[in-house]
């Protein structure tokens, strides 16, 4: 058993059924498979939840069923005034006795120098059993700090809350397992770390590790992004067909078809995996994207090309002339063949390449030879598309961020919870200054032409600073978009 001195910093969750105790220590250890239900009693034994960075353990936090006999435990600790150490003497007296085997299970890492965190509903009346527990914890002398996460928007019990818990602990915060971003978790354990000072350099270390941890998640996801815009506007896919088929217009409208469907496959796959990559690295396993977000949206649909990217107005500002914009540009090498040149520059300039609005997405090559014609598509000349991609991945990173993994098994639909904040109908890249967006124009163009690190480093930063905004501030309510 380890001691007050020991190394790593270990906190025990307690409070009564139900009050979100398994949710803070979901949200606090980002582990979305703790479980979690809206019935009481769902946890039934303590388990200890490590957080693990570089190989080694931070904090540790005990997820309980919380106290069986607060009552009779109080009046035990009231009774023994004498001793020292009640946690301790407690678990020593009444190991063997069936009656409190639980509480000495639940007690026994507080007894090894365990800290506390009290978790409560703060929308709900405070009773005479949550006084008791209060006074319960006060007594073992441990460092410990008292949650108020609120269940419901009811607050008219919070001021209540506030005075009766600042009496038993060396701090109250407001912590709702739901909405935490990062920038609350580290709040909170800064907070963890003032209320003893016993603790104040084993925390300290933990807050240092979470915030490098942090920083370097979000690197990998600004590098992810980045990618993934590099490959996707710099991506071509090639199709070869024998004459014979192209030789009626039918034919050759399927070809077109049929590489333009593979290039925006490989579009859709590539994002796909970027956002899968951005998920795993905030470390979501559980996710239940609403069916009516943007993101459960088809990629070049209309719907996503509306909602996000730059508006055409920004989009000329950012330089993307409308010209730029539209050109669905063919380009025919000629290489002796049979097929009419001016017949088959008709047969392939037209709506087919269409995206949304019926402006080109890429440009296509046809290069003929004896035989064969070789049909390539890409990269990719629609000037809206890039910001498009970009404001998905944002989106995507903005949830992976700052959705709370205590949340997972949310009712969203229960009229009571929490209200989301208005939710802004522009994505991110639309509210960045001209010069940003200048900036990335200027990227997007490059890699079009193959000179894809010209102003990476600019996009990098200003997606870095987009998704450190993210963190940082309030929860984005752009996660629901
Ligand atoms: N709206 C909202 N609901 C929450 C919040 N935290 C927890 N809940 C919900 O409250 C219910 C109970 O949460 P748990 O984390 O399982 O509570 P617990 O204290 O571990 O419960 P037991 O293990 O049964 O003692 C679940 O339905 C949660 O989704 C929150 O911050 N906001
Ligand atoms: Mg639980």
């Amino acid at each position: 058993m380890e001691h007050v001195g020991s190394e790593t910093p270990r906190m025990a969750i307690m409070g009564h059924p139900n009050a979100g105790k398994s949710s803070v220590v979901a949200t606090l250890t980002e582990n979305d498979r703790i479980a979690i239900d809206q019935r009481a009693g769902t946890t039934t034994e303590s388990d200890y939840y490590p957080v693990i960075i570089d190989g080694q353990t931070v904090i540790e936090f005990i997820d309980t069923p919380g106290f069986q006999n607060p009552g009779a435990i109080l009046e035990w600790f009231q009774a023994h005034p004498e001793l020292r150490d009640l946690p301790r003497e407690f678990v020593k007296t009444f190991r063997h006795d069936p009656l409190f085997s639980h509480d000495c299970v639940l007690l026994e890492p507080v007894a090894a120098g365990a800290g506390m965190i009290l978790v409560v509903d703060g929308s709900k009346r405070i009773k005479e059993k949550d006084r008791i527990e209060i006074e319960l914890m006060r007594l073992t002398a441990r460092p410990r700090m008292a949650i108020l996460n609120n269940l419901t928007k009811e607050t008219r019990h919070m001021l209540q809350w506030q005075d009766t818990l600042s009496k038993g602990f060396n701090s109250v915060r407001e912590f709702n397992a739901h909405r935490a971003t990062y920038g609350e978790r580290i709040k909170l354990l800064k907070a963890l770390k003032s209320i003893d000072q016993r603790w104040e350099e084993r925390l300290a270390r933990t807050i240092d590790a979470f915030q490098r941890d942090w920083d370097r998640r979000t690197d990998q996801a600004v590098d992810t992004i980045v990618t993934l815009l590099k490959d996707a506007l710099g991506l071509r896919v090639s199709k070869t067909f024998k004459e014979s088929r192209l030789d009626m217009q039918g034919g050759r409208n399927q070809a077109k078809a049929e590489v333009m469907e593979e290039l925006e496959s490989s579009l859709r796959n590539l994002e796909a995996n970027a956002h899968r990559q951005i998920r795993a690295n905030f470390r979501h396993q559980v996710w239940d994207q609403p069916p009516d977000s943007l993101l459960a949206k088809d990629l070049l649909s209309d719907e996503v090309s509306q909602a996000l990217g730059l508006s055409r107005r920004a989009l000329a500002l950012a330089g993307m002339t409308a010209g730029a914009a539209t050109g669905a540009g063919v380009d025919i090498a000629l290489a002796g063949s049979s097929l009419g040149g001016a017949a088959f520059l008709g047969a392939v300039a037209g709506g087919l390449l269409g995206f949304a609005g019926g402006k080109a997405l890429a440009k296509l090559d046809i290069e003929i030879k004896p035989g064969t014609a070789r049909f390539t598509a890409g990269p990719v000349t629609n000037t809206k598309f890039p910001f498009i991609l970009l404001d998905r991945a944002l989106l995507y990173s903005a949830r992976a961020m700052n959705w709370a993994h205590g949340r997972q098994a949310a009712d969203e639909g229960a009229p009571d919870k929490v209200p989301e904040a208005r939710i802004p109908v522009t994505g991110f890249t639309e509210e960045l200054s001209a010069s940003d967006q200048r900036e990335l124009a200027r990227f997007f163009a490059a890699i079009r032409k193959g000179k894809g690190s010209d102003g990476e480093e600019a996009c990098r930063a200003i997606v870095k600073r987009v998704l450190r905004d993210l963190s940082e501030n309030r929860i984005d309510s752009r996660v629901h978009l």
